[in-house]
């Protein structure tokens, strides 16, 4: 794989003019690489062909607009480099021929969306194809009314792209999100095949306005059987990957399934390679998130930091929950996610009382990580801030006794819309010291790595699903 900081240490700045000469040329006589992967100097010569031309507003969200203005020369100027140009009725008129891509679509709740498209851009990564990213769609956890939200307005694109070294395009720079045209797409179907199912057929959001002939996996995709979750079985990353490379993909084990618009029976297409949903995938590890090898968290996810826009907001809010005035510095304090509600699901006729995460619990690992804080790193960190969907009055009564604040958001969804009371408690997370999150959230494992991964910091999951699980 491409080791994305030695790629950059390369460009040495006489080789950079180089590439820029040899680009400008390019450019004037109207020439384009004939692959962004064929060599470096191609490499080199996309990169400054992208850094030559003036910055285009490709971002639907005026925060993107805003962020491109403070760094207008990004290397990777994705829309201008790898797209014929703005979003068009079809995908396809689109596509560059001499580009290769890949997709895949949402699914769930927001952290169970991201992860997906953590493992689409690592996907990306190890079969050098740009992803194309769909937009967070609304799910069980938000109201019917909640607008589709786009990757960038999340995530600091510019920043990923450089960090690791990969062209990233959204589909609402692809295709025209009020198109009414209905486009015609090949896919794997893979969780048909590592669920031994027949009716796990995903479908792309319906704004993305495509018609999905699916062809089921080849079974060699799965975990093998000693590795494998016995009820959310996983797909290999690389077996997943091997279906970009021809040697693979003529081996296919099954036909086509006719596509439910037009009645098209379509083998997966190799100019868009996609597939149905990218969840339940993994390098070794089954919910690979959850450990510190996690090659998609490595390589991918550890560089998906928060848009200015929501780094800004979040510590405006981060002080005032503190009680820190202005633009004084925040001093370090730790953060708690207790994830309950629906999490009913899993208690398995135990009480809610006894099932879910207990506040005595969590309050025993903040001690924990304030004791490592103070012993690794020499901090004594003593105020806390907790976030949770609980909504139960008594609940938060008594975790106001225990002198532990809550962000307060009562005008935030006024203010920003549905998406940002959790974007912004993640945000919160992610800027503390400690963490003392849920286990089984996916909600608290992100923030237990942002933590981790990028303040050093010291992180804990709590045990619940009977009294005292967490009593270790
Ligand atoms: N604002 C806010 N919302 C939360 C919090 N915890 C959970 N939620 C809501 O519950 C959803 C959890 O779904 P998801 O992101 O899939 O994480 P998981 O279910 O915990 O694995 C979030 O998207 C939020 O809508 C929290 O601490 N703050
Ligand atoms: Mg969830």
């Amino acid at each position: 794989m491409r080791d994305s900081t030695s790629v950059l240490k390369t460009l040495s700045s006489r080789r950079w003019l180089a590439a820029l000469v040899v680009s400008s040329v390019l450019f004037v006589l109207g020439i384009t690489s004939t692959s962004l992967w064929d060599s470096e100097l191609t490499h080199c010569v996309s990169h400054s062909l992208a850094g030559s031309m003036p910055h285009a507003a490709v971002y639907s969200s005026t925060q993107n607009v805003d962020a491109a203005k403070q760094k207008p020369s990004s290397k990777f100027d994705t829309a201008t480099l790898l797209l014929k140009g703005t979003a068009s009725p079809s995908f396809r008129e689109n596509l560059r021929p001499d580009v290769k891509y890949i997709t895949s679509w949402p699914y769930e709740g927001f952290t169970n969306q991201m992860i997906a498209y953590m493992n689409l851009v690592y996907l990306g990564l190890i079969t050098e194809r740009v992803p194309i990213i769909p937009r967070f769609t609304s799910s069980r956890h938000t109201t019917s009314d909640t607008p589709d939200l786009d990757f960038g307005e999340v995530f600091d694109i510019p920043r990923l792209q450089e960090a690791i070294n990969l062209p990233i395009l959204q589909w609402s720079q692809v295709k025209d999100p009020d198109s009414q045209f209905v486009d015609d797409l090949g896919c794997w179907n893979t969780q048909n095949s590592i669920f031994y199912s027949s009716d796990r057929n995903f479908h792309p959001p319906g704004s993305l306005k495509l018609d999905v002939s699916y062809t089921t996996a080849p079974e060699w995709i799965r975990y093998p059987t000693e590795l494998q979750h016995p009820t959310f079985p996983h797909a290999l990353l690389w077996a997943l990957a091997s279906l970009a490379f021809n040697d693979s993909r003529t081996w296919t084990p099954r036909e086509p399934d006719i596509s439910p618009t037009h009645h098209v029976a379509l083998p997966p297409d190799d100019h868009l390679l996609c597939y149905d949903l990218l969840y339940y995938a993994g390098a070794h590890e089954i919910f690979e998130y959850n450990y510190d090898m996690s090659p998609v968290w490595r390589f991918v996810g550890q560089h998906m930091h928060w848009t200015p826009k929501i780094q800004k907001i979040a510590e405006s809010y981060t002080r005032e929950t503190l009680g820190i005035a202005g633009h004084a510095p925040i001093s370090p304090y730790i953060s708690v996610h207790a994830r309950r509600t629906d999490f009913e699901i899993w208690c398995n006729g135990v009480t809610t009382k006894d099932c879910y995460v207990e506040l005595s619990a969590i309050a025993r690992r903040v001690e924990d990580v304030k004791a490592e804080l103070l012993a690794r790193k020499g901090i004594q960190v003593d105020q806390v801030i907790i976030t949770s969907d609980e909504k139960d009055p008594e609940w938060w009564d008594a975790v106001g006794e225990l002198g532990w604040r809550q962000p307060n958001h009562s005008k935030t969804v006024e203010l920003y819309g549905p998406w940002y009371p959790p974007l912004i408690d993640k945000a919160i997370q992610s800027g503390s010291l400690g963490f003392v999150g849920t286990d089984r959230s996916t909600f608290s494992s992100l923030s237990l790595r942002r933590v981790r991964s990028w303040n050093d910091g010291a992180a804990r999951m709590v045990l619940w699903g009977t009294r005292g699980a967490d009593d270790h």
